[in-house]
C-alpha cells in the first residue's frame, strides 16, 4: 500500500521554519552544507558550517565552563536538566516534526524519540542525587577507604542521523548531571533538529543561571568530528555510527589516552521457537524489522526460526509485509517512511542482489515506491529474504529494511547461528518454554548487550543501559549505571588514627 500524496518541499520548509521559530532557534544561513528532507529527497536550506575558529573557540569555552560546572553541586546541576526536560515536553510536537522532516520517521516514532529524551532527563535529574560511591572496609585500624566519583571533563558527542535527538540527550543529560560539559557534532543529515535541541538547552541554561558554555553545537562535516576525536581537551568521545567509523575513532582517541564510548553497528536476530505465541511474534517482528524503515541500530535483521513453524510464520509475515502502508511519514496511516537517501536504497538493492546470487530467495518486498512523484526520495518496500546459510552478506549490517530468514533444528544450533556475526547489539527469543528463555539469557546464550524475551530487538527503554558487544563497540549509554563512563572514580584512604600503619603489614622506619 502507498499512502496519500507527499507534501511539497515548500510545505516542509515552511513547517520546519515554524517549528524552529516556536523553539526560538534560527537557521544559520551560509554556504557550508544543505539541510534536506528524505520525504521529497530535496534541499531545504543552505546552512553555515562551523569554521576552524568556531571549533577552537567551542573547545576552549566548554573546557573553561567545565572548571566551574564541576564544582556546582550535582543536585543543582540536575536543575538544568530538569528545565531542559520541561522545555522538551513543551515543544514535543515541534521537535517530532523536525525529526520527521529530517530523518523521515513516522509521527508516532518521532514523538517516541522526543519522549525518550524527556525520559532520560527525568532519569538524569534523579541521578544528580545518586552519584554514589562505596565505602570499603580498610585492613588498617583507624582508616577509612572510600571511592568518590568526579566529573571527567568535556564530553564530545558524535551522533548519527537515525536517532538525531535521543542519542544526544542520553549523553548530554547524563553528562551534565555528572558535571561534564558537552560539545556536539551531529550528523550532517540532521542539522535542524540539532539546532532546536541546542537552543532549548541554551534557554534552560539561561533560565536556571548555568554557564552558557556547558554545551556547544558544531554543525559541519567529518573534519569537525576529527578535531573532537584528536583534541586532548575532550576527555570522553561518545560516538554513534558505523563500525567503520568506530574503527577509526577508537584507536585515535586511545592514542592520546582519551576515553571512548562506542555505539556502533548491530546485526540483531530473533530466535522463534516452536512454542512461540505466533500472534505476538508476528507483531514484534514486523515492528522491529520494518519499523523506522529498518534504520535503527536495533533493527531486526535476522530471523532464526525453528524448521517446524518456519513456513507458517513466514506466510504470516509475508502477508503482513504485503499490506504495510509506505509513504508520507506525516500521514497517520503510514507505517514505513522513506530511507534517508537514494544511496541507502542503492545499498539495500545491492545487498539483496548479492544475497540472491548466494542462493537467497526474495519472499516479499524489495521494490521501490513513489519513484515517479519523488525521484530524489527513497521509498523502499521492506523485504524478506529466505537464506539457507549465514553468508557474508547476511553477516554484515545493511542499514535498510532487509530481514533474512534462517531455519534451525536444535536450540544449540539456533544460538550458534545467532552469535555467529561480528556485531553484538540486540537479540530476542520468542518462546513459551521458560527453560529455553533462561538459557537464551544465560552466559551460554545470546552474546549481545541487549537480550529480550517475547518482544523484538528494538525499542529499548531508557532505564536500562544501552549498547552492545564485539563490533558494536562495548559502550553503554542511557540508564542503569552507564553514568560511570562520564565520571572518574578516585579511591581515598583516610587515616584518622595517630599512627602511620602501612598496608600489607609492611614496616619501614
Ligand atoms: C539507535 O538506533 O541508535 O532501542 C538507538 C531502540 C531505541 C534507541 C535506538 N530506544 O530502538
Amino acid at each position: 500500500m502507498t499512502t496519500a500524496a507527499l507534501p511539497t518541499t515548500e510545505d516542509l520548509r515552511t513547517r520546519a521554519l515554524t517549528c524552529l521559530e516556536r523553539v526560538g532557534a534560527t537557521v544559520p544561513e551560509g554556504t557550508g552544507f544543505q539541510a534536506r528532507t528524505p520525504i521529497t529527497g530535496e534541499d531545504l536550506f543552505r546552512l553555515a558550517a562551523a569554521t576552524e575558529a568556531d571549533v577552537e573557540e567551542a573547545l576552549a569555552a566548554t573546557r573553561e565552563a567545565f572548571l566551574t560546572w564541576r564544582t556546582t553541586p550535582a543536585p543543582r546541576r540536575g536543575e538544568l536538566v530538569r528545565r531542559l526536560g520541561e522545555l522538551l515536553r513543551d515543544h514535543k510536537s515541534d521537535l517530532a516534526d523536525l525529526i520527521t522532516i529530517e530523518a523521515g520517521k513516522i509521527r508516532s516514532e518521532a514523538l517516541g524519540e522526543v519522549q525518550e529524551m524527556i525520559d532520560i532527563c527525568e532519569f538524569a535529574v534523579g541521578l544528580s542525587r545518586q552519584l554514589y560511591g562505596r565505602t570499603i572496609a580498610s585492613e588498617r585500624p583507624g582508616h577509612r577507604l572510600a571511592e568518590t566519583w568526579h566529573p571527567l571533563g568535556v564530553v564530545g558527542v558524535i551522533s548519527a542521523f537515525n536517532f538525531p535527538a535521543a542519542v544526544w540527550s542520553w549523553n548530554t543529560a547524563v553528562a551534565l548531571a555528572c558535571g561534564d560539559t558537552v560539545i556536539w557534532k551531529p550528523s550532517e543529515l540532521t542539522p535542524l533538529i540539532s539546532l532546536a535541541c541546542d537552543r532549548l538547552l541554551d534557554r534552560a541554561a539561561e533560565e536556571v543561571g548555568a554557564p552558557r558554555d556547558v554545551h556547544r553545537l558544531l554543525l559541519g562535516d567529518r573534519a569537525i568530528g576529527e578535531r573532537i576525536v584528536d583534541d586532548p581537551r575532550v576527555a570522553l568521545v561518545s560516538a554513534t555510527g558505523s563500525t567503520r567509523m568506530g574503527r577509526e575513532v577508537g584507536p585515535r582517541v586511545a592514542a592520546r589516552f582519551g576515553r571512548t564510548l562506542l555505539e556502533l553497528g548491530g546485526n540483531n536476530a530473533a530466535v522463534v521457537a516452536p512454542s512461540a505465541d505466533l500472534d505476538l511474534a508476528v507483531q514484534g517482528i514486523v515492528f522491529a524489522a520494518a519499523g523506522t524503515a529498518g534504520q535503527r541500530c536495533t533493527t531486526l535483521r535476522r530471523l532464526i526460526v525453528h524448521r517446524d513453524i518456519a513456513d507458517t510464520l513466514v506466510a504470516r509475515l509475508t502477508s503482513a509485509y504485503a499490506k504495510l502502508p509506505i509513504g508520507d511519514p506525516f500521514d497517520e496511516g503510514t507505517l514505513v517512511g522513506p530511507l534517508i537517501s537514494t544511496a541507502a536504497l542503492d545499498a539495500m538493492h545491492d545487498s539483496v542482489a548479492r544475497v540472491q546470487a548466494q542462493g537467497g530467495k526474495v519472499l516479499v518486498g524489495g521494490g521501490r515506491r513513489l519513484a515517479d512523484t519523488a525521484p530524489r526520495a527513497a521509498y523502499a518496500e521492506p523485504v524478506i529474504v529466505r537464506v539457507d546459510e549465514q553468508t557474508d552478506v547476511v553477516r554484515e549490517e545493511t542499514f535498510a529494511p532487509i530481514l533474512y530468514v534462517l531455519t534451525y533444528d536444535t536450540f544449540e544450533e539456533a544460538v550458534a547461528l545467532h552469535n555467529d556475526v561480528p556485531q553484538g547489539l540486540s537479540s530476542s527469543i520468542f518462546t513459551r518454554d521458560q527453560q529455553e528463555a533462561e538459557r537464551f539469557l544465560s552466559s551460554e546464550g545470546s552474546d549481545c548487550g541487549i537480550a529480550n524475551v517475547n518482544i523484538g530487538t528494538s525499542g529499548a527503554e531508557i532505564g536500562g543501559a544501552f549498547g552492545g558487544e564485539k563490533e558494536t563497540g562495548g559502550g553503554r549509554e542511557s540508564g542503569s549505571d552507564a553514568w560511570r563512563a562520564y565520571m572518574r572514580p578516585a579511591t581515598n584512604t583516610i587515616n584518622y588514627s595517630s599512627h602511620l600503619a602501612l598496608a600489607q603489614n609492611v614496616s619501614f622506619l
